[in-house]
């Protein structure tokens, strides 16, 4: 074959994604995108960017990560978007918007599936959460690798009007809440109006009164500022919600072996670094909120919030009753 011939066909080949990137170029340097809707120092952004100095340090600098927190590429669904793209490559999202495309992802949005934060740990790290990763990066048109999970806390509604103690307490309230129904119908199974927006969107609608409050935990409460639009926050913990890392499927593909599996090495130990530091900043956030006089009241009923949403467990779990079974088995 003359040297013309080769050249046509490694051309042919790159077009079709058939050809390895030449070893001159496999040195280039790469530098991987990662975003969160978080400010830096919140314990997933934090953890991601450790993960990006240990993924230098294995490499001599040829991998790294450029975090663009606090919302700079958007809020999650615009996230989602340019991950699928390929316009960035790691994201740290939450569950909540990816329930829409992922059916078997969407359990882990329903309210009270799991019994406390230990318990969804406990799915996390087993096979249950192994599967739901790989749910997800088999999905044919996710176009997303699931690398690891997470801590989200624990969800509890925060308003400018009144503490909720009771379910009665939600009567008339606009709560804000990620954009799937499942959360929608949540909120309006318990009495109040559930309302679809972005994390980028919230403190401009508290602000002008297009809601009443949200929901969150506390650390989002905090590091949101949402506490300076709505101080009445109730622990209902109607949800308890596992957070993803995720790496764009197009940009995946164009990594070697030898890389994937390092930039998964190096999650699954963010996974476990992650979960320190969310305790930690859990403690933090309630002594700033304390001292910014947010009252936090407990609900002495939490049944009651529990029966309140059986519609939403009829409409979207009954399709995945097994799955459901098995998250409840886990002790
Ligand atoms: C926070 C999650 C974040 C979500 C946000 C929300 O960490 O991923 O975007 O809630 O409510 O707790 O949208």
């Amino acid at each position: 074959m003359d040297r013309r011939s080769v050249v046509k066909l490694g051309l042919a080949g790159l077009a079709m994604g058939a050809v390895r990137v030449p070893a001159a170029f496999a040195q280039a340097k790469l530098v991987l995108k990662a975003t969160d809707v978080h400010p830096l120092g919140y314990p997933t952004v934090e953890a991601v960017e450790r993960m990006g100095k240990k993924l230098a340090a294995a490499t001599d600098a040829r991998i790294s990560i450029q975090m663009y927190p606090s919302m700079q590429l958007g809020g999650e669904k615009e996230m989602i978007e340019q991950a699928q793209v390929g316009a960035l490559q790691i994201a740290r999202i939450s569950v909540g918007p990816m329930g829409p495309l992922v059916p078997e992802l969407n359990v882990f949005n329903l309210p009270f599936v799991f019994r406390d934060a230990t318990h969804a740990e406990k799915v996390m790290d087993g096979p249950i959460g192994d599967e739901m990763l790989k749910k997800l990066s088999d999905h044919p048109t996710a176009g997303l690798i699931g690398l690891c999970w997470m801590n989200g806390g624990t969800r509890n509604v925060y308003n400018s009007k009144h503490p909720i103690k009771t379910v009665e307490d939600l009567k008339g309230l606009k709560i804000r809440m990620m954009g799937n129904p499942v959360f929608v119908d949540t909120m309006n199974s318990l009495g109040g109006n559930g309302v679809a927006m972005g994390f980028d969107q919230l403190v401009n609608a508290m602000q002008t009164g297009v809601v009443d409050g949200a929901e969150n935990n506390e650390p989002s409460y905090e590091s949101g500022q949402h506490y300076r639009y709505a101080k009445y926050y109730s622990r209902t913990g109607h949800l308890i919600i596992p957070e993803l890392l995720v790496f764009s499927k197009k940009s995946w593909e164009g990594l070697s072996k030898e890389d994937q599996a390092l930039v998964m090495r190096f999650a699954k130990e963010a996974q476990q670094e992650q979960r320190t530091l969310w305790y930690e900043r859990e403690k933090a956030s309630i002594e700033i909120l304390k001292k910014a006089g947010i009252e936090i009241n407990e609900v002495a009923d939490k049944k009651q919030f529990q029966a309140a949403v059986k519609p939403v467990w009829d409409k979207y779990g009954a399709q995945h009753a097994a799955l459901i079974e098995r998250i409840q088995g886990v002790k």
